[in-house]
């Protein structure tokens, strides 16, 4: 750590790199460094470079991003990356990984667990400020930093391969998960439908839009920032707003084995702050397709989490065996509880 730190800072000491957040893809530090007799933290992570296949395209997002963000009436401060002394803002250490900088928002905190209505609402109008002072950004020229990221036609394909491949001989015992993943697939026909057809709008999506991507300031209890603008890519809204109801109305975890219960007054929570910000300029079909969007998201998630579990645990981290396909369960029922909202 001390010779990475060492690679963006001049330093009288090393203090400590502290592991924050709970992500599931890259590693995220708070570094504390001496520099002229004064404590200095930033945030330092490392950014997983076998699901970010092209790390600069995602430090290239995140600068435009973060620049037109700056410029625009935006209320809410922005983690800027910051440069090595080389001036580039990816660095290698010798076993090749990749790490970055980023300044550290004093007094802050990334919500966690299952999340109160305030919260919900002011996460909520966070995400929808972010999408309204990007709305005229244009989303085209971002790097898609994940391929077909949430194409789900195209996790629809790795998830009939992989099912048929059967690596962790998995699927036999697997059967009625994957009897209800197929049962939903008419969700994920509808949404390709309305990408196909041009009926959404290609905008700047955020991709990641759960409460842990949102600082609150300890001492008013407000959201004061959007942070995690790696898969900052073109796409639509209905998958930020969905993603947000998959995390956040809950009454518990994705990886609880307890059937999750939909929390209504959430749910209007999250409407209530997302469109605050972005009624104004959402289409009509946008508006009208918001719950879809989030019977899609749960929809994606759980066929993300049955595909990695029939894969023998590839892609996210695990702390049980049985990790995945507990999500995947969680995340089928959580879609079951939503019908008809
Ligand atoms: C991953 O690492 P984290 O928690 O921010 C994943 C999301 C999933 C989420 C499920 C790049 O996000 O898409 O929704 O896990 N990120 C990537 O917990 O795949
Ligand atoms: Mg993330």
């Amino acid at each position: 750590m001390t010779n990475i730190a060492s690679l963006f800072f001049r330093f009288d000491r090393f203090l400590d790199a502290t592991p924050i957040g709970n992500g599931n893809i890259n590693d995220t530090y708070r570094l504390n460094i001496e520099v002229a007799g004064e404590q200095k933290s930033v945030l330092l992570q490392r950014l997983n470079h076998l699901v970010f296949k092209q790390p600069d395209d995602v430090m290239e997002n995140t600068l435009q991003v973060s620049r037109h963000l700056s410029a625009q009436d935006y209320s809410y401060q922005i983690a800027e990356p910051l440069p090595g002394l080389d001036g580039f803002f990816l660095q290698n250490d010798l076993a090749g990984n990749f790490w970055r900088v980023f300044s550290f928002l004093e007094n802050s905190f990334a919500p966690e667990g299952t999340t109160d209505a305030f919260i919900a609402y002011e996460a909520a109008r966070a995400y929808g400020a972010f999408a309204r002072a990007l709305h005229n950004f244009p989303a085209e020229t971002l790097a898609e930093t994940i391929p077909g990221f949430h194409d789900t036609d195209r996790r629809w394909e790795a998830f009939l391969k992989v099912l048929k491949e059967d690596p962790a001989k998995r699927a036999k015992n697997t059967q009625p998960e994957i009897e209800v993943i197929f049962a939903i697939k008419p969700i994920f026909d509808k949404i390709s439908y309305l990408k196909k057809s041009g009926e959404l709008p290609l905008r700047v999506a955020h991709n990641d839009t759960k409460a842990g991507n949102v600082l609150f300031d300890r001492s008013t209890q407000k959201a004061i920032a959007v942070i995690d603008l790696d898969t900052v890519m073109p796409g639509t809204l209905l998958s930020d707003f969905g993603d947000m109801v998959r995390t956040f109305a809950p009454d518990c975890s994705e990886d609880a084995i307890s059937s999750p219960v939909l929390r209504t007054d959430i749910l209007d929570a999250l409407k209530r702050g997302f469109l605050e910000e972005t009624e104004r300029f959402l289409s009509k079909s946008e508006r009208e397709n918001l719950m879809l969007g989030a019977a899609w998201m749960v929809g994606e998630q759980a066929l993300r989490f049955l595909t990695d579990w029939l894969a023998g645990d590839v892609y996210y981290k695990i702390n049980s065996p049985e990790h995945n396909l507990v999500r995947a369960r969680n995340q089928l029922a959580l879609l079951g509880a939503m019908n008809g909202k």
